[in-house]
């Protein structure tokens, strides 16, 4: 199968499965969700990948925490990730586990290549190491002697490791970023990384010595060494389509990827590491990082390590799915930090769901059924209404902008409603019930088109909507009851 040039891979960081997730995941991993719906609804080949990287230290303390031998310890934590996922209707196409065969496989390949191409040396590292990072340090990454992002001292080490030739890359990533064909937004993102590639970038351990973690891959040819965390988990952006394996389909119609979805705080290793290793494996690199803010709790980063975690399942208790997917797509920019606060999801629901979207729906499923108003829902597609939301989705995914996509729909929404409070057609219909229908068939025809395209933020409800509609049916029960 030949590459689609209008293909949308997409995919999620692989999490940690050493706690539950928090509502930063949650964040990532519904936004990447949303986006890849946009993309299946503006027709679009779509592939969205997201998954769990299970071979690492802190993944090995954790089960030893719980008592828990590690493979059913990480089959257990995999079972409460896709349960949240499936809860908050992220529809992935595949969930990968570096414990997969087929990962294996892909970072042996991987391996074997920067080796080929001369990238990977023995060497002696002496240094800081942070587990909770699971990565090494410098005495300038850290605050008070300790890492910022965890708040203890790394390890201090020295070992044996094999090295990737890191430093050689440094311009020609540089130049695939300046050049836009190595797309990094936001622009401030962008530029951190350009400073970084800038100054130079050193070679970096790749291996460390092999002392029996369960799941490490070794490196081939020399198995007292295991392959380095991220140089395994940056891989299964490939190994899950198949690279490494005779059956690598999924890898020729999806790579390059359209865009890698990841918080800022591992913007280093997909702006360097990841893009080194492609391009000394003589692989393309994706078209783009698409780099969120971190949410903050306390004024603290949110990390399973700090404990300060709000919990995704409570807030959707509270807000549900729908509550939840629409304050991320809606609410929260892209770009910055933001304090989440129960407060601000509670007021967001409130006003776009009970009532914005639940209020609307039932004035105009009213005045529809007791007005007894037809309009022709096979022939909406060719309205201009129609076209202009769906030029709309296209541009919108086109720019990743889902911030602007969800208020562009809000906004229309609002509009008919204002249009009903204009018009009265409850007033029209007592004096001319005809033209009180011809108003009426006109906001349907594009209430019915706003809604089917709110389909990638709201799912269910979306396609519940429709079918009140088309049934000509009042729902049950109010579909937001206010909070
Ligand atoms: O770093 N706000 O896994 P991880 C928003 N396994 N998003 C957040 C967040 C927050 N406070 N905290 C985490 C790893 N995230 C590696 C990745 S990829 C090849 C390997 C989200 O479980 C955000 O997407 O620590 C962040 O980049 C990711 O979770 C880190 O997840």
């Amino acid at each position: 199968m030949e590459h689609n040039r209008n293909s949308f891979y997409i995919t999620t960081p692989i999490f940690y499965p050493n706690g539950n997730l928090h509502i930063g995941h949650a964040y990532t991993s519904v936004i990447a969700d949303i986006f890849a719906r946009m993309s299946r609804l503006s027709g679009r080949p779509t592939y969205f990948l997201t998954g769990v990287d299970e071979n690492s230290l802190k993944i090995e303390k954790k089960a030893k925490e719980a008592g828990q031998e590690i493979m059913p310890f990480l089959d257990e934590q995999t079972g409460k990730i896709k349960d949240i996922f499936e809860k908050l209707r992220v529809g992935y196409d595949q969930y990968i586990r570096t414990t997969d065969p087929v990962h294996h496989r892909g970072v042996i390949e991987m391996w074997n290549r920067l080796k080929k191409a001369g990238d990977i040396y023995e060497g002696t590292y002496e240094g800081l190491y942070c587990v909770g990072c699971e990565s090494f340090k410098t005495e300038k990454d850290l605050i008070d002697g300790k890492c910022p992002d965890h708040g203890v001292e790394p390890e201090k080490i020295s070992e044996k490791n094999y090295f990737f030739r890191l430093s050689k890359y440094a311009d020609t990533i540089a130049q695939h970023i300046r050049t836009g064909d190595f797309l990094i937004t936001p622009v401030a993102r962008k530029n951190e990384i350009l400073a970084v590639l800038e100054g130079g970038l050193q070679d970096i351990p790749f291996s460390r010595p092999y002392k029996g973690q369960p799941n490490a891959i070794l490196v081939p040819g020399d198995e007292t060494q295991s392959i380095y965390v991220w140089c395994d988990a940056l891989t299964n952006y490939i190994s899950a389509l198949g690279f490494g394996s005779s059956q690598k389909t999924y890898y020729d119609m999806f790579w390059p990827a359209k865009v890698h979805i990841m918080g800022k705080d591992i913007l280093r290793f997909h702006a360097a590491i990841w893009p080194a290793m492609l391009l000394s494996a003589g692989l393309p690199l994706p078209k783009q990082l698409l780099v969120h803010g971190l949410m903050i709790s306390g004024g603290k980063k949110m990390s399973k390590s700090l404990g300060n975690i709000v919990d995704p399942e409570e807030m959707r208790g509270i807000v549900g799915a729908g509550g939840l997917r629409l304050y991320f797509a809606h609410d929260i920019p892209l770009t910055g930090d933001g304090e989440i606060s129960k407060d601000l999801i509670v007021a967001s629901y409130n006003a776009h769901l009970a009532n914005g979207l639940g209020n609307l729906t039932n004035r105009l499923l009213k005045m529809m059924i007791s007005y007894e108003v037809q309009f022709d829902m096979e022939k909406v597609a060719h309205t201009p209404v129609w076209q202009k939301t769906e030029a709309i989705l296209k541009e919108s995914l086109d720019n990743l902008d889902l911030t602007g996509y969800a208020s562009y729909i809000w906004k229309e929404f609002a509009s008919i409603d204002k249009e009903i409070q204009d018009t009265e057609p409850f007033k029209v219909f007592k004096v001319d019930p005809d033209k009180a229908r011809a108003i009426v068939s006109g906001m349907m025809i594009k209430f019915y088109t706003l809604v089917y395209f709110t389909d990638p933020i709201l799912p269910h409800t979306s396609a519940r909507i429709i079918s009140y509609i088309r049934n000509r049916q009042m729902p049950e029960r109010p579909l937001f009851v206010k909070i």
